[in-house]
């Protein structure tokens, strides 16, 4: 007689993962991050990365920082009149599952005032605010523009 208090056990365990899951941190991952090697003395540099919303539920990227940068925006590229222009973007939601690219010629980080003078093969933090208030940690590498 004692299998019925041993599943309620069970069920209790289940429900315990369940949420446990759902708080979890690391279904959104910045990946493939990298940073376009500026000319000598440009005071910007413009980053890219795959944010990959692997939770259950939408999330909306809210901000984005930098200890190797004094600032850093998300913003976008478009074209007009085939002028390339820039506007900032205040939040970036991401679709449950999603895959949002920032690419050249589209969305991307806009670096300001880099801490250190930049080189190819430097490795940077990066650190994207979430709506909900966590926080995603990302790495960006500096690379040569033409490849
Ligand atoms: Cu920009």
């Amino acid at each position: 007689m004692i299998t019925k208090p041993f599943v309620g056990v069970l069920l209790m365990l289940c429900a315990g993962a369940a949420s446990a899951g759902a708080a979890e941190p690391s279904c959104v991952v910045v990946e493939q991050g990298w940073v376009r090697l500026p000319p000598p003395s440009a005071s910007m540099a413009a980053g890219y990365a795959t944010i990959r919303n692997g939770c259950k539920v939408a999330v909306t990227v809210v901000a984005a920082d930098s200890r190797a940068f004094d600032d850093v925006s998300l913003h976008e590229s478009t074209r007009v009149d085939g002028v390339s222009r820039m506007r900032a973007v205040e939040r970036l939601p991401i679709a449950a599952g999603a895959t949002v690219e920032l690419k050249p010629g589209g969305l991307h980080l806009m670096l300001m005032q880099s801490v250190d003078t930049l080189t190819a093969g430097m490795v940077l933090p990066l650190r994207l605010s979430l709506a909900d208030g966590r926080k995603v940690e990302g790495m960006l590498q500096v690379r040569e523009a033409a490849r």
